[in-house]
């Protein structure tokens, strides 16, 4: 079922889903409507699309309460655990202000501080995951985040995932709402009588959620648009084909569109890795998802070598990168382009996914080339410090007046010339 083929004849980008006329057009009026009427809108579209009328968005604390009791314990210990792992690894990427004081008296810096608010969207249903709660929210709230709120659609008797009130309890989150789709895209960047705006909206969702944020982009900034799930793996003779198909498998049954490639100069690994492949989807419960995305975006590149291998890797700058060949850290120089890099044959992918540390949001469909996993840099804002020296302009001013004349900005100069005046006049009376 999964095609084994020449590397050049693969080309993996998929197009990025636009949405329909319809789609872009029901997003813009509840957009509109939300902004215009707040909570009551927000409370008609709950009723319309997730079938049950609240008046309350916030989760209370007796359902909170409640769902401390629905999860069980082994869970709930694996989530803290991830989460101190997630913290560990995060509280690395903290960057510090910093100033800089020359000889001649200025100072120039940047502070770095954290954004106010952030809203964090979680998909309802079997998308609901607790994994990424702790992915999007431990990120922020190391940057210092004071304010993280989540948004997610309450199940048809009202209440939201137990699950993900656990993680989102781990993870230090502040506020809950039951609000789902395009019309808690709107609450959170309008605003309602109930729920405050935000400075940044993050976390995926379905098509509509998706088309929300890119059309409240500007008013609110929001995190990249990730797309369905990629994996490839690069492996040599060395690779254990039960561990090759077992991994492109754990990416491959996230979406019908996710992809899974193997690229390998070895044909037996290759012939090995097909039948396992058939072999474990046997008894897969999300069979159907995981073979459809094998077939339709998966594939077996054969390449003559590794270093025509990297190039591949490189070309499809992936999402996840397995290198499952001898001596992986001798390699992992040659990887240009990949969001997430697991070396070795203990490093699957659901570890990343889960529980070492790094975030599972990277970016994919070849972005892995200009952009990187969400991280602490994307919860922070800098801002940048002058305090120019007496000395420093009058010495420079005429090069800045220069450059303001050439640009026809006279005004800029004369915030200058003021200066220089005075300090030729001082200059004069000592
Ligand atoms: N692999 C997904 C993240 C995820 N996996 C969540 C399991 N749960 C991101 O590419
Ligand atoms: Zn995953």
């Amino acid at each position: 079922m999964i095609r084994i083929v020449r590397a050049d004849k693969y080309d993996a980008r998929r197009s990025v889903e636009a949405g329909t006329e319809e789609q872009r057009q029901a997003v813009q009026s509840i957009l509109a409507e939300v902004r215009k009427k707040g909570d009551e809108a927000v409370r008609a579209y709950t009723e319309r699309f997730d079938k049950v009328r609240l008046e309350q968005f916030r989760v209370s604390e007796s359902e909170l309460r409640e769902a401390e009791e629905l999860v069980c314990a082994e869970v709930k210990a694996a989530l803290e655990e991830a989460a101190e792992n997630i913290r560990d690894y995060h509280q690395r990427q903290v960057r510090q202000s910093w100033f800089a004081m020359r000889d001649s008296g200025t100072l120039l810096g940047q502070i770095v501080r954290p954004l106010q608010r952030v809203g964090l969207y979680v998909p309802g249903g079997t998308a609901a995951y607790p994994s990424s709660v702790l992915m999007n929210a431990v990120p922020a709230k190391i940057a210092g985040v004071p304010e993280v709120v989540i948004t997610t659609p309450p199940g048809a008797d009202g209440k939201a995932n137990p699950a993900i009130l656990v993680a989102a309890r781990i993870a230090g989150v502040n506020e809950i709402y039951k609000v789902g789709g395009a019309q808690a895209i709107a609450a959170l960047t309008y605003g309602t009588e109930q729920i405050k705006p935000a400075d940044k909206i993050v976390g995926p969702g379905n098509i509509y959620v998706a088309l929300a944020k890119r059309e409240v982009f500007g008013l609110v900034s929001i995190d990249m648009v990730a797309g369905p799930s990629e994996i490839v793996v690069l492996a040599d003779d060395t690779a254990n084909p039960r561990y090759v198909a077992a991994d492109l498998l754990s990416q491959a049954e996230h979406d019908p569109m996710s992809a899974a490639v193997l690229v390998t100069p070895s044909p037996s690994l290759a012939e090995a890795t097909a039948r396992e492949l058939e072999r474990q989807l046997e008894d897969l419960p999300r069979r159907s998802i995981a073979e459809a995305a094998l077939r339709d975006f998966g594939a077996i590149l054969l390449v003559q070598d590794l270093d025509e291998g990297f190039a591949v890797v490189n070309r499809l700058a992936p999402e996840h990168l397995e290198l499952m060949v001898e001596n992986p850290f001798d390699q992992l120089g040659r990887v240009e382009n990949a969001g997430a890099i697991f070396l070795g044959p203990y490093s699957s992918e659901p570890v990343g996914d889960y529980f070492a540390g790094t975030n599972h949001v990277i970016p994919t469909n070849g972005t892995a080339r200009f952009s990187s996993p969400l991280s602490v840099d994307d919860f922070i804002k800098k801002s940048s410090v002058v305090s120019y020296s007496r000395q420093d302009l009058q010495a420079n001013g005429r090069k800045i007046v220069a450059l303001a004349w050439q640009e026809g900005l006279h005004a800029h100069g004369r915030a200058i010339q003021e200066r220089l005046y005075d300090f030729a006049k001082e200059d004069g009376e000592r």
